[in-house]
């Protein structure tokens, strides 16, 4: 009997762990198919990352498990991630977080050789024709974003008629940037992509893939070179502007090695410099695309040569480090590139002076505010900054003299995007957040009131302006597949025109973006 029992053990304790084993290989493929079903078209497939972030342990590292399973229960304020709450029970939701926060096996390389291998030159520099194909004021041309298919129309700022209409890269996200007065866009994709378009001869050019996982792109003010902030890996990716082949690729981490994404990445003109953010080490960079910068250049003390007394020969594109006190998300350069306001999730406006090297100002903005969105004006002879909030129905203007909120306007609901012109009384901004976001509010830039309130299209979202040339009309997105583009008289605050467009999103006119306009962002 025992023998026997003995005997029948053993089959039962394989069978037992084979169940076993079928199980968690059966929780396994339940996972990874709920992962496909809800989570693969906006993060990847492969969990690089896509429309949304990438998945991955590495990318993770600030957000605790237990957070992440509100994030995937209740969604992301500001981003396309939904709620899953009413869809998948509370197991599924927790498993599906621990498989994001599992390594991947294999996560790819993406250094220069990579990159390189990924380039794509259409068409050499110097090879189309300087001339237009088509008769418009090139300064007041449109690019405007359409999401909902993935293309971009080309809109002539005069007549409104669309000039051509071209696919981009999947899901771009980021202003494009304009070059050379109008005769150049650079678009990024969330996915790494970097196309550099020909206006004038309505052609790409070149593409390269910068990244895995990409923020945001920005060119040098004199067009000669293209800078990609990463998500993934942790990199920033210079470019030359006229072909995109890789220069440098910088590694995101501070001394001590400990790496991070990249938050946005601007440039400052006069400073001849790019400014980034990180996200997940506490310093801001200034990286000078300057050839020669003065020797002994005060503050290049990152790759500065001792001997020589010179910080660029040796390694072009020195990184200056400005320690601050958190993590920065968000910011807003100044109209004079001295100073930039960031943001922080714990609710902190952190004010730092890019020559004193150190962070002069808090403020408290517990609004979540979208920094990459604010703009500034003149108002009783100070400059103030308006930006709206992501979490609250209210638009926070600021002193930008004493680093003081001076107002809160309530709004109808939190906003995403704000604008204005130097020509225009009124800045515009939107209810991107929650049931009226199909408002759009109108407000005067010295009384601080709001003065109108639209509703181009009743139960649509409405967000994202962006002025002519010269402030005289003001176009508004109808962000939804059957969408618009809805042009305003900017004084009347009449509507003139309404273009059909699917899911327009950013529209950026050339001078305003090329000449810095203080009323948009740069
Ligand atoms: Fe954006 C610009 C960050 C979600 C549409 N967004 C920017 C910029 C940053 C940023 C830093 C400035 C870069 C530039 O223009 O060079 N965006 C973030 C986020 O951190 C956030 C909240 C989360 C994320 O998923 O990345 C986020 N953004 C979104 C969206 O969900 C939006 C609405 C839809 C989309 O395209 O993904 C969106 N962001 C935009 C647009 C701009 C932008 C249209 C350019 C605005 C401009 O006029 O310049």
């Amino acid at each position: 009997m025992r023998r026997s029992f003995r005997n029948l053990g053993r089959p039962m304790l394989l069978l037992a762990t084979l169940c076993i084993t079928t199980t968690t290989a059966q929780a396994e493929s339940d996972t990874e198919a709920l992962y496909k079903q809800h989570c693969a078209e906006c993060h990847g497939a492969d969990r690089l990352g896509l429309m949304g972030p990438a998945l991955l342990p590495q990318n993770l590292k600030r957000l605790r498990k237990k957070n992440a399973i509100q994030v995937v229960s209740d969604g992301r304020p500001a981003t396309q991630m939904p709620a899953f709450r009413e869809m998948l029970q509370r197991q599924q939701i927790e498993a599906l977080v621990e498989m994001v926060y599992t390594p991947l096996e294999h996560v790819p390389e993406w250094g220069m050789a990579q990159i390189k291998a990924s380039q794509l030159v259409y068409h050499p520099p110097g090879s189309l024709p300087d001339k237009p194909k088509f008769e418009a004021d090139i300064e007041n041309l449109f690019m405007v974003v359409e999401l909902g298919d993935h293309h971009a129309t080309l809109l002539n700022g005069d007549t409104f008629e669309p000039i051509h209409r071209l696919a981009t890269r999947f899901a771009l996200h980021g202003g494009p940037k304009w070059a050379d007065g109008g005769r150049y866009i650079y678009f990024a994709s969330r996915d790494g992509w970097i196309s550099k378009f020909d206006v004038f001869n309505l052609t790409y050019v070149a593409e390269v893939r910068a990244g895995i996982n990409t923020r945001n792109l920005a060119v040098s003010h004199d067009g000669r070179y293209v800078i990609v902030a990463n998500y993934l890996p942790h990199t920033l990716t210079v470019l030359d502007a006229r072909d995109l082949s890789p220069i440098k690729v910088i590694e995101a981490q501070d001394a001590e090695g400990n790496s991070s994404r990249v938050s946005a990445v601007y440039t400052a003109d006069p400073r001849q410099s790019f400014v980034a953010a990180m996200k997940d080490i506490p310093e801001v960079w200034e990286i000078s695309y300057m050839d020669e910068p003065p020797v002994g250049f005060s503050g290049w003390v990152h790759d500065y040569n001792e001997e020589s007394g010179d910080a660029h020969k040796e390694e072009p594109f020195a990184v200056r480090r400005i320690q601050v006190k958190d993590y920065l998300d968000d910011f807003f350069l100044t109209q004079k590139y001295d100073q930039i306001i960031g943001t922080t999730r714990n609710g902190e406006g952190q004010v730092v002076d890019l020559d004193l090297k150190r962070a002069v100002a808090n403020v408290a903005l517990p609004g979540m505010p979208h920094l990459s969105s604010g703009i500034t004006w003149k108002r009783n002879g100070r400059t103030v900054l308006a930006t709206p909030n992501i979490k609250q129905g209210e638009v926070t203007i600021i002193d930008t003299g004493n680093w003081k909120v001076i107002k809160e306007i309530k709004t109808q609901g939190p906003g995403f995007f704000m604008r204005s012109h130097e020509q225009s009384p009124y800045a515009w901004v939107d209810v991107f957040f929650g049931p009226n976001r199909d408002l759009m509010h109108v407000i005067d830039k010295q009384s601080l009131e709001i003065v109108k309130t639209l509703k181009p299209a009743p139960g649509k979202t409405s967000a994202h302006v962006e002025f002519t040339r010269d402030g005289r009309y003001a176009l508004v997105s109808i962000w939804d597949d059957d969408g618009a583009l809805v042009i305003y008289d900017a004084n009347t605050l009449e509507e003139v025109k309404r273009l059909p467009m699917k899911k327009p999103s950013g529209k950026y006119n050339v001078h305003n973006k090329l000449t810095r306009s203080s009323g948009t962002s740069h």
